[in-house]
């Protein structure tokens, strides 16, 4: 205390503090990075697809990077603000059900709290067109399998829950 404040409000501090565990203090020093790399305080979409097409220069990353930008966006209002960012960021250090809630949202594409199989689907093929490891016609089947035994092709996060819970090959992050 006594030192310089970040711009940030206390209670804006103490709501991202809630969220990932971080002390203020490490917050502050993240906010302080943040802005100096993001002078804005805010990453807007065409940045952030400039990133991706850095990290897969071989691959075709816009649809992933789409996706997880919206993952990351999560009032959808086009850019990424520190709040965003730092949540995002600060996964690992969550329990495997806050990770597990961050991945439903991502396939979560309308955001309606349920995932269907056309979204499982695009994230899927979204991943085989960065990585020329996975095919096309893997990532078809794999989504094929997965609602194999859902009642009205939707999942909601229980039920994604339970599969994450007895499919330790697919989420293998626990
Ligand atoms: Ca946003
Ligand atoms: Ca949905």
């Amino acid at each position: 205390m006594g030192n310089k404040q970040s711009n940030l409000s206390r209670k804006k501090l103490k709501r991202i503090s809630v969220k990932t565990d971080y002390s203020f203090a490490e917050i502050d020093h993240l906010y302080r990075g943040f802005r100096k790399d993001c002078p804005h305080g805010t990453i807007k979409k065409a940045e952030f697809m400039k990133i991706f097409a850095n990290i897969f220069p071989n691959g075709e990353p816009e649809d992933f990077a789409q996706i997880v930008f919206n993952a990351y966006d999560r009032d959808r209002n086009g850019s990424i603000d520190f709040e965003e960012f730092i949540c995002a960021m600060s996964l690992s250090r969550c329990n495997f059900e806050r990770k597990l809630k961050w991945i439903f949202n991502l396939f979560d594409a309308d955001g309606n709290g349920k995932v269907d199989k056309s979204e499982v689907q695009g994230v899927l093929l979204s991943i085989s067109k960065i990585n020329s490891k996975i095919s096309e016609e893997q990532m078809i089947r794999n989504t094929q399998k997965m609602f194999a035994g859902i009642k009205n092709s939707e999942i909601s996060f229980a039920d994604f829950q339970k599969m994450a819970e007895n499919d330790s090959g697919l989420f293998a992050m626990k």
